[in-house]
């Protein structure tokens, strides 16, 4: 699929807002996979469609959640947890991609996981850090993704966790165990 189809159907799915941010992620997932020697086309396609399903009404993600038998887990935290496994599931079935890999960078591309590839990374932080986005502390995650992914990861993990805390939300435990990998593994280089 050119990314011509794949921003046409992504369009169809999202308000103009999430239409643009897509384009931002779009971009600076090229960008980081350029940088990091990953697989460019998929990281154009992974970054189109990492949202599919966030403009979903809730009840139509809980209803596909409860028939392909999501994680239990899930339907205890934030809702807004919800669109990145529910809009994996959609990608392959509507849209067709079936490549793994893909999906994989959709499905956890919100909370992260504790094996994460360099194309889940590149989805990831390209979603913290796409032109459009401008909390505090933004500019700090942009220099960081251009020393090091990793660096990058653990800017974003801490920031979305402190993020969730002072408003008083439940973390997701998988936000926690990408967080632990994260700090275990690189506590040298963070030094
Ligand atoms: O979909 P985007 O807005 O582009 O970004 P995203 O998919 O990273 O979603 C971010 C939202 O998800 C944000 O409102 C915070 C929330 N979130 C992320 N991790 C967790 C979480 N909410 C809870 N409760 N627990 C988490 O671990
Ligand atoms: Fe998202
Ligand atoms: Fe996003």
């Amino acid at each position: 699929m050119n990314k011509e189809e794949a921003l046409k159907l992504v369009e169809a799915k999202l308000h103009q807002k999430r239409y643009t941010h897509t384009i931002g992620v779009m971009e600076t997932a090229i960008h980081l996979a350029k940088k990091y020697g990953v697989d460019e086309k998929k990281a154009e396609l992974a970054a189109v469609f990492h949202d599919y399903a966030k403009c979903m009404p809730v009840d139509e993600m809980e209803r596909i959640m409860v028939e392909q038998n999501m994680e239990r887990d899930l339907f205890h935290y934030n809702k807004e947890l919800w669109h990145a496994p529910v809009g994996a599931y959609l990608v392959e079935k509507e849209v067709g991609i079936t490549d793994s890999s893909i999906l994989q960078a959709i499905k956890y591309h919100t909370s992260g996981h504790e094996e994460m590839t360099m194309l889940d990374k590149v989805i990831y932080v390209a979603d913290y850090i796409e032109p459009g986005r401008n909390f505090p502390g933004v500019e700090e995650a942009r220099a960081l993704a251009e020393e090091s992914l990793d660096k990058a990861m653990v800017y974003a993990l801490k920031h979305t966790i402190s993020f969730l805390l002072e408003r008083n939300q439940a973390i997701y435990p998988l936000t926690f165990q990408t967080y632990n990998r994260f700090i275990q593994q690189k506590v040298e280089d963070m030094k």
